[in-house]
């Protein structure tokens, strides 16, 4: 195997957070980047609705022309800012690329991102998604997703999972960072539990935050088809495009589950009454709360 393959490798760090090596060596480039006034930013930490809130968008940028969201793979549509690996499209060369206005993915913690999104005043929306789907979430993804260190057992990735010691670092962090920049910034912040319960409120409310009209009609036709049932069997949105060298789908499905509340069939009683204790203490003095179920 050459230099240009994808094979399990432990974190590197950046400015303290943990991320791929990959990753770290095309930051020059990330931190260098020019965004636009109109790029769009969906900004999550991993796990937590990225590709769901990005297929969301594509639709309402296309009027819920569900054809022209088939034109190309979710990840070539909406590039991954921050992506640098053999075999994936390079996230800074594919924005140089595509014409505006532009969506942008992002699992970056906000001290990381790259100041010319604050710079421009792009807009920003975020979603969030509760620790506990997403800690198991990501365990999966660990074991599909050959970039990722070997995850271990359940047991000892939710540890690193509290300790921050995953991709991207403390969930805490990132959740709680964004959330106070709503304050300041054009940030839309979401939930993916509010997606889940009521599809049709948060697309008029990603509209309006767009000021763009979508009718009831079209609202409903951008729900069908970004449904999990829909996304799981569309190859343009599921990523069983890419090599199994890289994503490897026979190890856990990108679209595993899709559901609000899959910890509670891993979990056990122990590991949840440590999980809600570690939870209070990091979310303490915070207003942002989380369902765990809907
Ligand atoms: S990534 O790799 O960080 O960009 O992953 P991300 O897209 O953020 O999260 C993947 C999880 O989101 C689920 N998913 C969905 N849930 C509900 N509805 C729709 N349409 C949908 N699309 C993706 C996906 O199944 C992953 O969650 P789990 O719990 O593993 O199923």
């Amino acid at each position: 195997m050459g230099r240009e393959d994808i094979v399990r490798e432990e974190l590197g760090t950046l400015q303290g957070i943990p991320l791929y090596k990959w990753f770290i060596e095309g930051w020059p480039q990330v931190e260098a980047f020019q965004a636009r006034p109109d790029d769009l930013l969906i900004c999550t930490y991993p796990k937590s609705g990225t590709t769901w809130l990005s297929e969301t968008l594509d639709m309402i940028y296309h009027d819920g022309d569900v054809e022209k969201c088939k034109r190309d793979a979710i990840f070539n549509r909406v590039p991954f800012l921050e992506m640098n690996a053999p075999q994936m499209p390079n996230g800074i060369e594919l924005l140089a690329k595509i014409p505006s206005p532009r969506l942008v993915k992002t699992h970056l913690p906000v001290q990381l991102l790259p100041v010319s999104f604050w710079d421009q005043d792009c807009k920003v929306i975020y979603v969030a998604r509760n620790p506990k789907d997403v800690a198991i979430s990501y365990y999966y993804f660990y074991q599909m997703a050959k970039i990722h260190p070997d995850p271990g057992t359940m047991e000892e990735f939710l540890q690193n999972f509290m300790a921050g010691k995953v991709a991207y670092g403390s969930w805490y962090a990132h959740v709680k960072d964004w959330w106070e920049k709503r304050k300041e910034k054009r940030l839309l912040y979401l939930f993916y539990e509010d997606m889940k319960q009521d599809p049709l409120r948060e697309v008029q409310k990603i509209a309006q935050f767009l000021g763009k009209e979508v009718t009831e009609g079209m609202a409903a036709k951008i729900v069908h088809h970004t449904s999990f049932q829909e996304m799981r069997k569309n190859p343009a949105a599921n990523y069983e495009t890419l090599p199994s060298s890289v994503m490897d789908h026979n190890l856990s499905p990108f679209m595993r589950k899709g559901i609000a509340g899959d910890w509670k069939n891993h979990f056990t009683v122990a590991q949840n009454e440590c999980f809600d204790e570690h939870y209070k203490e990091q979310m303490k003095g915070s207003d942002l709360c989380f369902r765990m179920e809907i």
